[in-house]
């Protein structure tokens, strides 16, 4: 079939909204029909040539929503009519990852995922017979895609998918952050850096986890609004102080926070995030993506009294057996989404969406097919 897809042809440009081929699900494969996608910093990440598995000509997106328009041999969890969202980071629910119990990190795609294909090594998508490349396994970017069937969460028909979308990544990544990795106490300090979709979901996750003080930090200030509407209790903006930002929130809190989040993709800030967490126990969360080439670095002293540091891809959520829990507390009012969408366009405008992210404009613009 043909439909129309947003292409990342190279780093830096922008995406050309073309006509691709898409070729049929083969076995364990799922036909998507995409209803909507956001647009998440990663993808302009991955589009600026920072991201070491970046690969071009590619049909970025992975936030999406869609429903299921048909399906390969084999499949058998889903049915032609599922509403369901991809998923970046699969759940076979067999490999040593999904059986160990102490990851969501399956492995079952995840090696022809990072090099742009299907498990199989090819490409369903081409133009005048050149493969373009898929990304992260789910290619929301275009009306239709193939995802595998291990990489989609089915969820409840009834869940609007113009906002459970965002479920795709951004919110799951945020609360699940402060729920599965820090596993956030009741009555805890906080310190999220960075207020984009992540940080902000990261502050409303702490909320739910009962945390007593939440210091929401970011040099845009006109961020500080909407954190302190999903509960941020102190907004500071690092440009306005002397001091270096760790200092100044370890100043505020009698020592440091219990947990500290990086919700930015800077390896400075991920070192000030650390080090802005109390002696003796202490714990940073890496949530942000830092482009390639860089590392984090800190006085060693600082893990040996006490701190810790952690990371998290998709909140440590597993997507096939935790996901709808998250679109069902979502229409049960427990997850607030519908603040997150700042703007809402069609694909042909996707370019706008990366410029009101790179202004700091927006939260999420949801791109409607
Ligand atoms: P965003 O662009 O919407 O938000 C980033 C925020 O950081 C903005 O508000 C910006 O003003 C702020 N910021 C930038 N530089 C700053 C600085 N020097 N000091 C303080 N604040 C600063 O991005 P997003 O979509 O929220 O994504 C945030 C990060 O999380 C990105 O690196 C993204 O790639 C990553 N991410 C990771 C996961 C994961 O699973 N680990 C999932 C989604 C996104
Ligand atoms: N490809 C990059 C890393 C990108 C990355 O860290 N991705 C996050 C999700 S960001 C979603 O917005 C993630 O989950 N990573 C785990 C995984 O398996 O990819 C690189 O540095 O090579
Ligand atoms: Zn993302």
């Amino acid at each position: 079939m043909k439909c129309k897809a947003a292409v990342a042809w190279g780093p830096g440009q922008p995406l050309k909204i073309e006509e691709v081929d898409v070729q049929d699900p083969q076995a364990g494969e799922v036909l998507v029909r995409m209803v909507a996608t956001g647009v998440c910093h990663t993808d302009a990440f991955t589009l600026s040539g920072e991201d070491p598995e970046g690969i071009f000509p590619a049909i970025l997106g992975h936030e999406g929503a869609g429903i299921v328009e048909a399906i390969g041999e084999g499949v058998t969890s889903l049915a032609v009519g599922d509403h369901v969202i991809p998923l970046y980071t699969a759940e076979c629910k067999e490999c040593k990852f999904c059986l160990s119990g102490k990851t969501n990190l399956c492995q079952a795609v995840r090696e022809t995922q990072g090099k742009g294909l299907m498990p199989d090594g090819t490409s369903r998508f081409s133009i005048n017979g050149q493969p373009i490349f898929h990304y992260m396994g789910t290619s929301t970017f275009s009306e239709y895609s193939v995802v595998a069937e291990v990489s989609l969460a089915k969820i409840h028909v009834d869940a609007p998918l113009e906002k459970v979308c965002l479920l795709g990544c951004g919110i799951t990544t945020g609360i699940g952050a402060v729920l599965n990795t820090a596993k956030v106490e009741k009555g805890a300090t906080v310190a999220v850096f960075g207020l984009g979709g992540i940080g902000l979901s990261v502050i409303q996750g702490a909320r739910m986890a009962g945390a007593g003080r939440i210091i929401a930090i970011d040099i845009n200030e006109s961020k500080f609004e909407m954190a302190k509407q999903f509960g941020a209790t102190d907004c500071i903006n690092p440009k306005k102080f002397d001091a270096p930002i760790q200092q100044v929130v370890v100043d505020m809190t009698d020592g440091g926070v219990d947990y500290s989040f990086e919700c930015i993709g800077n390896v400075d800030l991920m070192r000030s995030a650390l080090e802005c967490c109390h002696k003796g126990w202490g714990e940073s969360i890496i949530i942000g993506v830092a482009g390639a080439g860089q590392e984090i670095s800190t006085r060693p002293f600082q893990l040996v009294t006490g701190r810790v540091w952690k990371g998290s891809a998709f909140g440590g959520v597993k997507g096939r057996s935790q996901l709808p829990g998250y679109v069902e507390d979502y229409m049960n009012g427990k997850i607030e989404i519908d603040p997150f969408v700042t703007h809402t366009m069609g694909l042909e405008d996707i370019n706008k969406a990366f410029d009101l992210m790179h202004e700091g404009k927006s939260i999420r613009t949801v791109i409607l097919f």
